[in-house]
């Protein structure tokens, strides 16, 4: 089969079916009256059944119940659940990816690169539970310590997208457990089959490490549920991953209730390439980052602000490449970009150029529908590119599919302004041989990002660092690094051993 044979709907169905069974999920046991369908042929994979707002009451409840028990478990020993989340992730790689293929329309090596991503998040959590390290800060009183304790925060609720439809749990979920936190999680309304059978394999690990079976739960519907998590006070950490809109919508509502939010809302992502760039690195770094996961991640390279001495020719080899770029079955082999996720995704791309042209863009590669007659109801689309004289109201927003506009720019001081003058700030690089410029980016007065590249392109982080952004992008900050202390709670701790009780600031009390 070449990608372009796409596979028809009971082929599709039966892969889901045996998949989800090897996992631990029996869809049958799950239908309903949902349709799940497939980006990669637009037909229904399954039916589901959908939670309503009272299953996310008595979900929570009983993850109120597990937190009673979890907080109390030794964080190393929380760490063995996790090892063997790590562990059985590892046997079912292949599987998880398939799904996340059906679902979301990843091409093999990407999708098995996010369940990659799941096991490193693992490793990185299990280490992390030996390391749940407070400070010791010298007092100023003798004969007394002062310490920070940190301490499991309680039930975190996890909302997740359908472009990073398990990595991004596993982020949450890792951290959560070996803090010491349960987890329930509202998967993308898209992507219900890899929550299932993330899901499923997480209870194997919980049933055979003896940890509490409600650890972990899934909250399988629509807007409603994912309200009323938002409203819980039950749920103290809600981490949230999706468009600006939601996060506008999601923030306040947690705040009210004084909550706390992790939120991981849209990128609007530039390169900068500078005169000395390796142009043959910058293409490949940026034909990933722009074109990769056909323009859906986050981290998608959406603007390339080039040099005017390099732009002509980049432009070239770009052009060239994106009209080599195979469009088709996400899980043939050899297909680099896969289909966008529906009809809507590809009408609101088609707006975008449309606007693009109006604005005095010039469409110099892509943007048309593939694979049309071989898939009515899926949308394939060749990536485009659009060349731009300046930015313009169309590239200040978000549109989540593969379109990468290219501006030109003469001084190094225009392009940084140019990176920073979005409303999003999550992802960014610079191309370029010149030290100066690559850490004047990477300076204060540089990219106004919670990610900061050089030489490489804005997608495609590792787990071992902290990974959000600022300004609309929301400000979260989830997996490596420090990003374990939004899912505990500190305690400041003074201990007086000293037999007095000398007063701090030198306040005299004695009566
Ligand atoms: C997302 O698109 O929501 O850096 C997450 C990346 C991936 C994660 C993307 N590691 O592109």
């Amino acid at each position: 089969m070449t990608a372009h044979d796409i596979p028809g709907q009971s082929a599709l169905a039966e892969l889901a079916r045996t998949t989800a069974r090897r996992c631990g999920v029996d869809l049958d046991a799950h239908a309903g009256d949902r349709g799940v369908s497939s980006p990669v042929n637009g037909e229904q994979l399954t039916s589901l059944s959908w939670t309503s707002a009272d299953g996310v009451d008595a979900a929570v409840a009983r993850a109120q119940e597990a937190f009673r028990v979890w907080r109390t478990v030794p964080a190393p020993a929380r760490g063995a659940l996790v090892k063997r989340l790590g562990e059985l992730l590892a046997v079912h790689k292949d599987d998880v990816a398939t799904l996340i293929s059906l679902e979301v329309g990843k091409i093999t090596s990407e999708a098995r690169g996010e369940v990659q991503e799941m096991i490193d998040i693992c490793d990185f959590a299990v280490g992390l539970s030996r390391q749940l390290y407070g400070r010791t800060m010298p007092s100023e009183r003798p004969g007394h310590r002062l310490m920070e304790t940190w301490h499991p925060l309680g039930v975190v609720g996890v909302v997740s997208a359908f472009n990073f439809p398990a990595a991004v749990w596993s982020w949450n979920t890792a951290v959560a457990l070996v803090c010491g936190d349960p987890v329930v999680w509202k998967p993308s309304e898209l992507a219900p089959l890899t929550a299932l059978a993330c899901q499923a394999i997480l209870a194997r690990a919980i049933a055979e490490c003896d940890a509490p079976g409600d650890l972990s739960q899934v909250v399988v519907g629509g807007a409603d549920v994912g309200q009323a998590l938002v409203d819980h006070s039950g749920v103290a950490l809600l981490s949230a991953t999706g468009s600006t809109r939601m996060g506008r919508a999601v923030g306040p509502r947690v705040a009210d209730r004084f909550g706390r939010s992790l939120l991981e809302l849209g990128g609007n992502n530039a390169a900068v390439v500078g005169p000395s760039a390796d142009l043959d690195l910058a293409t490949r770094g940026i034909v990933f980052s722009a074109a990769g996961t056909a323009g859906q991640r986050c981290t998608t390279m959406r603007r390339l602000i080039v040099h005017s001495s390099v732009v002509e020719e980049l432009a070239d080899r770009l052009v060239s490449a994106y009209g080599r770029l195979p469009v088709g079955d996400p899980m043939a082999e050899g297909t680099l970009v896969g289909p966008l996720i529906h009809g809507g995704a590809y009408e609101a791309m088609q707006d975008a150029l449309s606007r693009a042209a109006a604005e005095g863009g010039k469409l110099v590669a892509g943007g048309g529908r593939e694979l049309a007659d071989a898939a009515p109801n899926a949308y394939y689309a060749r990536p485009a590119l659009v060349r731009l004289p300046e930015q313009t109201a169309v590239v200040q927003r978000e549109t989540f599919a593969p379109i990468l506009y290219v501006l030109p720019y003469d001084d190094f001081d225009e392009a940084i302004a140019l990176n920073n003058a979005v409303p999003q700030g999550l992802s960014s690089s610079v191309f370029t041989n010149d030290q100066a410029e690559a850490e004047r980016f990477l300076s204060a007065e540089g990219s106004d990002c919670g990610i900061v590249n050089v030489n490489i392109g804005t997608s495609g982080a590792e787990i071992g660092g902290a990974f959000g952004g600022e300004k609309e992008t929301g400000g979260g900050r989830e997996s490596g690094s420090d990003a374990w202390r939004a899912y505990m709670r500190r305690a400041t701790n003074t201990v007086n051993y000293s037999g007095e009780l000398p007063l701090a600031q030198g306040v005299d009390f004695s009566v």
